[in-house]
């Protein structure tokens, strides 16, 4: 979320109470407009502000909503598609052990290209516009462990791919230093390494899968 979203409604929980809640858990700051007269309910009616005439009404990301369940779930939402976006990336290497030498030399040129021209820059703007240390609101999230399992598994194709992108070379090392995480990335923790021939070897074994992948 670039600026702070901002609620209009009763100085009061009501429904917009939970809209707070959510906003709070996931760190995003928020401004507030109280209805305390019906002046101020009708300007916003007569600006075609309440698509039902009612409120809650947030102002987000350029848009006017209304409707406490999807305000709550576009606010969720968020996490979900930059998971999402890092989901892709993903697949592009999750398959890499199994194609054959010939295709594993193009999907490495198409990671990195994806990576740096696709992926990485919408992150690298994210952090930048909002200035905040994670990618949603202030709070550490499944968007930024999702992400950042995506930037190691790109540097073990690339080690410098991270050059033209500081807040992401920040983000990798700030989150990275989470203690949980940091244990996590120590040799001699449930971390896997990257797949070798033992492990394509068993996945074969066990799919029995006596073919190439294709690069997708
Ligand atoms: N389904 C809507 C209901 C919103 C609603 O009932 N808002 C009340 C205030 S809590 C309202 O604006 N009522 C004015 C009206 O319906 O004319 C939501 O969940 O946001």
């Amino acid at each position: 979320m670039s600026a702070k979203p901002k609620l209009y409604y009763f100085d009061g929980r009501g429904k917009m109470e939970s809209i707070r809640w959510l906003l709070a858990a996931a760190g995003v700051e928020f401004e507030e407009e109280f209805l305390e007269t019906r002046d101020q309910y009708e300007k916003l009616l007569q600006g075609g502000s309440l698509l039902f005439q009612q409120v809650p009404m947030v102002e987000i990301d350029g848009m006017k909503m209304v409707q406490t369940r999807a305000i709550l779930s576009y606010i969720a939402a968020k996490i979900d598609m930059y998971v999402g976006g890092t989901d892709d990336l993903m697949g592009f290497i999750l398959m890499f052990p199994f194609l054959s030498a010939e295709d594993k030399e193009k999907q490495h040129a198409v990671i990195v290209q994806k990576a740096t021209s696709r992926y990485f820059p919408v992150y690298e703007k994210v952090l930048k516009d909002h200035g905040q240390d994670f990618l949603v609101g202030n709070n550490f999230s499944w968007a930024d462990v999702h992400l950042l399992e995506a930037i190691l598994m790109v540097e073990e194709k690339k080690s410098d791919v991270l050059s033209g992108f500081p807040q992401l070379q920040a983000f990798k090392a700030r989150i990275s230093s989470i203690p949980a995480i940091k244990k996590f990335l120590e040799p001699g923790s449930k971390r896997k390494p990257v797949p070798d021939d033992k492990y394509v070897e068993t996945v074969r074994r066990v799919l029995r899968m006596y073919y190439d992948v294709k690069a997708n």
